[in-house]
């Protein structure tokens, strides 16, 4: 895939304000601060389009990136931050699950995982919601440059763990554009027409 141009387009905080257009959608999820908001102006190379920050829970609503004017980059709230209070931990948490099960647009899910920590409890129950609503999904292990050499092994055996549900497993830094061409290239397959009408369009 080659980025042409990238813009904000909305924010949604209730599946009744999905866009309509009838574009696919790639969607970032991923534990607070594990990079979701960082990988997505790595890819468009657009700086702070998204916003980020070193302290977690940055991004709070479902936002909608336009990209080439023919598809959707979605980022989306983390989870697994501690610290925000539980009312908004559940309606984050809800909203994010709702939307991912129900909006048929969804292409292809993008599960960030902090390669410094691959094990986690929470990112393994995230793969298997992806599972349990069939969506299909890729695995970025994000922050590669801060890896140590020692650590670089335990993240291979790791990988191995969930490459054989996952399409594909891509080493990033959004510091240094490690694995950019490659993640691009992934998306190709995941882009292009509906094939049969658009789906998706009750809940928006
Ligand atoms: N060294 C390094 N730092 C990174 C990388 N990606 C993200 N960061 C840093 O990690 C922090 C969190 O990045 P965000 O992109 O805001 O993370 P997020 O997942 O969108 O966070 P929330 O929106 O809070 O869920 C920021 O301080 C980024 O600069 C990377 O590849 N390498
Ligand atoms: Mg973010």
């Amino acid at each position: 895939m080659k980025i042409r141009n990238a813009d904000f387009y909305k924010s949604v905080s209730a599946l009744d304000q999905l866009p309509g257009e009838p574009f696919p959608e790639i969607v970032f999820v991923g534990r607070s601060n594990v990079g979701k908001s960082s990988l997505l102006n790595s890819l468009v190379r657009r700086k702070g389009l998204a916003k980020t920050s070193s302290t977690p829970g940055k991004t709070q609503l479902i936002n909608y990136f336009l990209v080439n004017g023919e598809c959707f980059f979605v980022d989306l709230p983390g989870y697994g931050y501690a610290r925000v209070n539980k009312g908004m931990k559940r309606f984050w948490g809800k909203l994010l699950g709702d939307y991912i099960s129900v909006r048929d647009r969804i292409r292809l899910v993008i599960l960030l995982v902090d390669s410094r920590h691959p094990e986690m409890e929470s990112d393994r129950e995230m793969m298997d919601f992806l599972s349990s609503c069939a969506r299909p999904f890729g695995v970025v292990l994000t922050k590669y440059d801060k890896l140590k050499q020692k650590e670089r092994t335990r993240v291979r055996r790791a990988r191995e763990s969930f490459s054989h549900r996952a399409e594909f497993v891509v080493n990033y830094s959004a510091l240094s554009g490690q694995g950019r061409d490659q993640l691009l290239e992934k998306l190709d397959g995941y882009l292009g027409p509906f094939q049969d009408g658009v789906p998706g369009c009750t809940t928006g």
